[in-house]
């Protein structure tokens, strides 16, 4: 049975005098949200950023630098998550698809490097590694995915429920922590939030923030995917794969409080109290009452389906972004915004509607593009723009780069400190990205590949099927043309083909993944 315990039991002590660090190092805070699209944060300046905004997160980017070319090394939570603490491509650290067997958290990590150079290292939120943390003094991560109402804290001997909401918990254990660290120490703390991942349950005070906006639909929303096989046939579309009852909150019928399909009530109507259950069908209600008395076709009700999936997704963004600003004031208020490096980043990109979508994995923009945004006051220049080609994997060696610490050899990341501080990009910096996704079969249909991207092109290589796609990035943004094999391509797609082995070998893929 587990512990129980209600958040109260946590009140907050008055603030502490402006930290009297005595090592200069900067201290960092590395606040990590989950499939956090760049297109629904404000700063990047996306349509639907721009009816559900952001004004916390675009803070850091005011403050800093906002990184315009910044991708993941495999579009998926666990590997995401394994480059980032190791500065490695998947096929390096182990860790290659969520399915893995756990985290070999053996191996030489970023904390790990940051606590014996005498940091105070903490973890608080998501890890999704499977096998315990290593390298941190103190962490408190979410059971599994975590929920998003009164979910399961595990910590080195214990598994507790906490009463709240998770992303609030998860700030409120963060700050905690940041008031009873020792402040003789500098630091290194990860903040990792649950939301905004499916199934997307906005807390309950922002249930009805978004009831009254309507949302862009995006232009490929009814994408017929010709050409394009893999996408064809992946099983990640909103109107034919989102479960009604557990992602959509639609119910059986008017004034019903029974969801519609909900494989996993364990994991959401069951984790709310009575009281909160029934608070949540009622704020849902007029609209889900209203699904059933207004007539619509098919086509409609496919939109239908994109706003509310929008409505809840943005929603939950929004109590994401008042952390961001409790953790900024916080800062602020102490002092420690000077000597602090600030990260804001998701695990990867995330499809709102694109090609019909949601979830991630493909090499395609929305899913490989990862947001990032740090500030560092004195550092880094406000408003910095940062267009160079920037990757998870070179997380590692920019903060240790920042903590004045050697870089491994081994890293395969490279840091990104020049960038930020000179806001220019050397001329030896990499024109071209590699990108490898192994998770087939699984969740969500969408066959292994690997590929590179250059600031024209993007050539993909389902390399199981044998299957090719070549994309001109300037003539078709939202990749709906492959143009591999077509006439007047033969040069570029020996180039890039080219330019696959050359990352293949730079970075050591193994022949079994190719
Ligand atoms: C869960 C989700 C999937 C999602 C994976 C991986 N289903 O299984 O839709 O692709 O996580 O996401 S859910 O309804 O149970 O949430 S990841 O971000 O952790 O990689
Ligand atoms: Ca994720």
């Amino acid at each position: 049975m587990n512990k129980i315990i209600t958040i109260g039991a946590f009140a907050l002590s008055a603030l502490p005098a402006i930290a009297q660090q005595p090592d200069k190092r900067p201290n960092i805070i590395f606040i990590m949200s989950d499939d956090h699209a760049t297109q629904a944060i404000s700063a990047y300046g996306h349509p639907v950023s721009k009816l559900a905004p952001t004004p916390n997160i675009d803070r850091i980017a005011d403050n800093g630098a906002q990184f315009l070319n910044n991708y993941c090394a495999n579009s998926i939570s666990g590997p995401s998550r394994a480059s980032i603490l190791t500065g490695k491509h998947s096929h390096k650290n182990g860790f290659l698809a969520n399915w893995n067997k756990e985290f070999d958290g053996t191996q030489q990590t970023l904390p790990k490097i940051l606590q014996e150079n005498g940091y105070q290292t903490a973890l608080i939120g998501k890890w999704h590694l499977i096998s315990k943390p290593t390298g941190f003094d103190h962490w408190m991560i979410l059971k599994d995915q975590g929920d998003y109402n009164n979910p399961d804290f595990i910590t080195e001997n214990d598994t507790v429920q906490y009463f709240g909401y998770v992303t609030d918990l998860i700030t409120t254990f963060t700050k905690q922590w940041l008031q009873t660290r020792d402040d003789t120490q500098p630091f290194f703390l990860m903040m990792q939030h649950k939301a905004p991942h499916r199934n997307w349950v906005p807390a309950e005070r922002h249930y009805n923030l978004y009831e009254e906006t309507v949302f862009p639909v995006p232009e490929n929303y009814f994408d017929d995917y010709e050409g394009r096989y893999a996408a064809k046939h992946q099983e990640m579309n909103i109107y034919r794969d989102m479960y009604e009852g557990h992602d959509l909150k639609m119910v059986t019928g008017i004034n019903s409080d029974s969801l519609l399909y909900d494989p996993w009530p364990h994991a959401f109507i069951e984790t709310l109290t009575p009281d909160e259950r029934q608070r949540f069908f009622d704020a849902y209600r007029e609209r889900n009452n209203d699904f059933y008395t207004t007539p619509r076709n098919e086509k409609e009700i496919a939109e239908w389906k994109y706003q509310r999936y929008m409505q809840d997704y943005l929603a939950t963004i929004r109590a994401v972004d008042e952390s961001v600003g409790q953790i900024l004031d916080y800062l602020e208020q102490t002092g420690l915004d000077k000597n602090t490096l600030v990260i804001y980043t998701t695990d990867q990109g995330f499809y709102l509607g694109e090609h019909g979508w949601f979830d991630k994995r493909f090499m395609y923009e929305e899913s490989f593009q990862m947001p990032l945004l740090m500030q560092y006051k004195g550092h880094i220049p406000p408003g910095t723009k940062i267009e160079g080609f920037t990757q998870n994997i070179d997380f590692a060696p920019t903060f240790l780069d920042f903590c004045g610490i050697e870089v491994p050899a081994d890293m395969q990341g490279r840091s990104f400190k020049e960038l930020m501080e000179t806001g220019t990009t050397p001329d030896d910096w990499r024109r071209s990205l590699y990108y490898h996704y192994y998770e087939f079969p699984g969740f969500h249909s969408v066959r292994a590949h690997y590929g590179v991207k250059t600031d024209r092109y993007k050539l993909i290589h389902f390399y199981k099927e044998g299957i090719w796609e070549l994309f001109d990035l300037e003539a078709d943004p939202m990749e709906m043309q492959n143009i591999y094999g077509k006439e007047g391509t033969g040069e570029i797609t020996g180039k890039l083909k080219q330019e696959i082995l050359r990352l293949q070998a730079l970075y050591e893929v193994p022949e079994e993944h190719r």
